[in-house]
């Protein structure tokens, strides 16, 4: 395999040939059984500039769609498990096929149709690059989702641009500033009941040196939100209807539950 893009192609159980530390022993996404967690009560997590509009643009990577602000330190995260703070990089989607796949976190072996990921770096550390070298560089927020009968307005101005960027490399700038609160803090009574443990980035080089935070509380989406996601296309020209990694082993790491 010449480069990273073949490789994503060949698929998941063909990385650790390329990229060891896809083999290793803290890597994601996991299945977190809710019956095999440690009930813990940590401070407060805490997003800073989220009640701020943002003019975001959202990109199709070949490989998901990612939206980004054009503000650098617009949003922050601190406090639950993380002992510094946390500047907003980009959040980006998983998804399937169908309504019955697409999550990478798997709650209790159930997955679920969509994942979004909230990916911040280590303020310390100056960079996302840079941040990628540290065993603490990265918190990522992860939310999954079901399918709802009615469309979630949060995500229209969103799921609206998908069809211009259903090529590979185009980006579009949302119409409106982006009140990322709604995105992150759906419900505000919610935000302290999550699970978290350490792990990796879920795609090549599979890095370990991210504290994963996955909200326990379920996102809506409609049928057809979903489905633009599914039209976007990948570099082959071929729709993007894969793109979650299945679940990695456990092995010796122990998966926190925040309660209030
Ligand atoms: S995820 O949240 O674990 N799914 C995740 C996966 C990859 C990245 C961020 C979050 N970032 C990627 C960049 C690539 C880069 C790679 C390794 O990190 O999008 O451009 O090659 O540095
Ligand atoms: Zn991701």
């Amino acid at each position: 395999f010449q480069n990273k893009i073949n490789l994503i192609f060949v698929g998941p159980a063909n990385w650790s040939k390329e990229y060891h530390t896809c083999s290793g022993k803290l890597q994601s996404p996991i299945n977190i059984d809710e019956h095999n967690v440690t009930n813990v009560s940590l401070s407060p997590l805490r997003l800073i500039g989220i009640d701020n509009p943002h003019q975001s643009y959202v990109t199709n990577t070949g490989h998901t769609a990612t939206l980004r602000t054009n503000e650098s330190k617009a949003v922050m995260l601190s406090g639950g498990p993380l002992e510094n703070i946390y500047v907003f990089e980009q959040l980006h989607f998983h998804w399937g096929e169908n309504d019955h796949e697409g999550s990478e976190d798997l709650i209790n072996n159930h997955s679920f149709p969509m994942e979004m990921h909230a990916v911040f770096y280590k303020e310390d550390y100056k960079s996302f690059n840079e941040a990628l070298k540290h065993s603490d560089g990265l918190a990522i927020l992860a939310y999954l989702y079901e399918v709802s009968p009615q469309p979630n307005p949060t995500y229209e101005p969103i799921v609206k641009v998908l069809p211009d960027i259903e090529t590979m490399g185009k980006g579009k700038v949302l119409q409106e500033p982006l009140l990322l609160e709604n995105v992150l803090v759906p419900d505000i009574a919610k935000i302290q009941d999550y699970f978290t443990y350490p792990g990796s980035l879920t795609t090549p080089p599979c890095l370990e040196v991210a504290r994963w935070i996955d909200f326990k509380d379920h996102q809506q989406l409609s049928h057809d939100q979903l489905a633009a996601f599914r039209d976007l296309r990948n570099q082959e020209g071929d729709k993007l209807t894969h793109n979650f990694r299945p679940v990695q082993p456990l092995e010796n790491r122990e998966v926190l539950h925040n309660i209030l």
